[in-house]
């Protein structure tokens, strides 16, 4: 008795195991981190979509080190995503190059250019140097191209 009892359970716990998956499904979307690697050259880089970092104040978890201004989270823009690329060569993390970083959202039609701030993350060092911006993003299909001293990377990636 106790052993058929128990095949009946198990199919139970895992149809309330799929249906609790689905409910949570859409509040994992919204956490969605991308994060793709393509070669350029002999630059090695990883594009990454984050939620919006901040870049003030004490609980700030990007330290800026140039180039474009970092987009405040709280600014006019009301960015959501942190739009990045590390890159490296020969396995060392490269601190400094001539990046830029244009996006599409590929329903749009337009490229835009991503103003790219160069920072690390805080209390982490120069080690974590990465290279772009806080950024507003619709959900869609995106296409994304980083230049690291004229050799360029392409990256495609849908954000939900
Ligand atoms: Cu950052």
């Amino acid at each position: 008795m106790t052993k058929s009892k128990n095949l009946v359970r198990l199919p139970l716990a895992a149809a309330l195991a799929v249906a609790l998956t689905c409910l949570f499904l859409p509040l994992a979307a919204h956490a969605q981190n991308i994060s793709q690697t393509a070669k350029a050259g002999k630059y090695s880089i990883t594009l990454k979509v984050l939620p919006a970092e901040s870049f003030m104040g004490t609980d700030a978890a990007m330290a800026y080190d140039g180039g474009a201004e970092p987009e405040a989270v709280d600014g006019p823009m009301q960015p959501n995503h942190h739009m990045v690329a590390f890159i490296s060569r020969d396995g060392h993390p490269v601190e400094r190059a001539n990046v830029k970083i244009r996006y599409r959202l590929v329903s749009n039609g337009g490229w835009k250019n991503l103003p790219v701030a160069r920072m690390h993350v805080k209390g982490k060092g120069a080690d974590t140097t990465h290279f772009g911006n806080n950024v507003k993003l619709m959900p869609g299909q995106y296409q994304v191209q980083v230049t690291v001293n004229h050799k360029r990377a392409k990256f495609h990636f849908t954000l939900q």
